[in-house]
């Protein structure tokens, strides 16, 4: 059985003093780096928005932050402008051993359309490529770990055990946003789905 490591979004922006910080989010790192060495397949995961993004506030008239709206894919939560595409803050941690990736996937470089997942976009159809990879690398079981637990560790998990793969979530090694109980949700999605969660 192959195994992968799935590092979700451990970026400047999601960590203390970034645009969209994730509490304690830099403090997953260390152990992080440490799974990397009993992995056949690293993959890191980096939000990766144009400017203007649709998933930004900033970006609808009137609207703020964390607030919730309607697009055509569905209910999208706006956040801060955040990630933008070649920004530090859209850069990984300093301390995270890129070094050791085998492969990077960028989401949510589409204007319009968010990415939380890193198998589907927020249409929940349209694919960035990571289950071919990891096919046709043979994998098939996933270990996840990285920010933030309740949206893109969340989305990525579910979606990855519905692919069919054999997924474990390290969350000691995840951190949350948890907005209005979203935290608890994603939790109770993820054992629903079958995801393996390691506290
Ligand atoms: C994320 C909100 C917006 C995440 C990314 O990495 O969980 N959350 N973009
Ligand atoms: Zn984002």
């Amino acid at each position: 059985m192959t195994h992968a490591l799935i590092v979700i979004d451990v970026q400047n922006d999601f960590c203390p003093g970034g645009a969209l910080a994730v509490p304690e989010g830099d403090l997953i790192v260390p152990g992080i780096n440490k799974l990397m060495a009993d992995a056949d397949a690293v993959v890191l995961t980096q939000d990766w928005h144009p400017k203007g993004h649709s998933s930004f506030a900033s970006s609808h008239n009137g609207q703020g932050p964390y607030e919730v709206i309607d697009m055509p894919y569905g209910p999208q939560v706006l956040w801060p402008d955040h990630c933008i595409q070649g920004s530090g803050g859209a850069a990984f941690h300093a301390d995270l051993d890129v070094n050791r990736a085998n492969m990077i996937v960028r989401k949510g470089y589409r204007a319009g359309i968010d990415s939380y997942s890193a198998f589907f976009e927020n249409d929940r159809e349209t694919p960035t490529g990571l289950e071919g990879y990891l096919r046709t690398r043979g994998i098939t079981r996933l270990t996840m770990a990285g920010l933030a637990t309740d949206f893109c560790v969340n989305f990525s998990a579910v979606d990855a055990a519905k692919l069919g793969f054999e997924v474990n979530v390290r969350m000691d090694l995840c951190r949350a946003i948890d907005l209005d109980g979203s935290l608890a949700a994603a939790q109770a999605g993820m054992v629903k789905a079958g995801v393996v969660l390691t506290v």
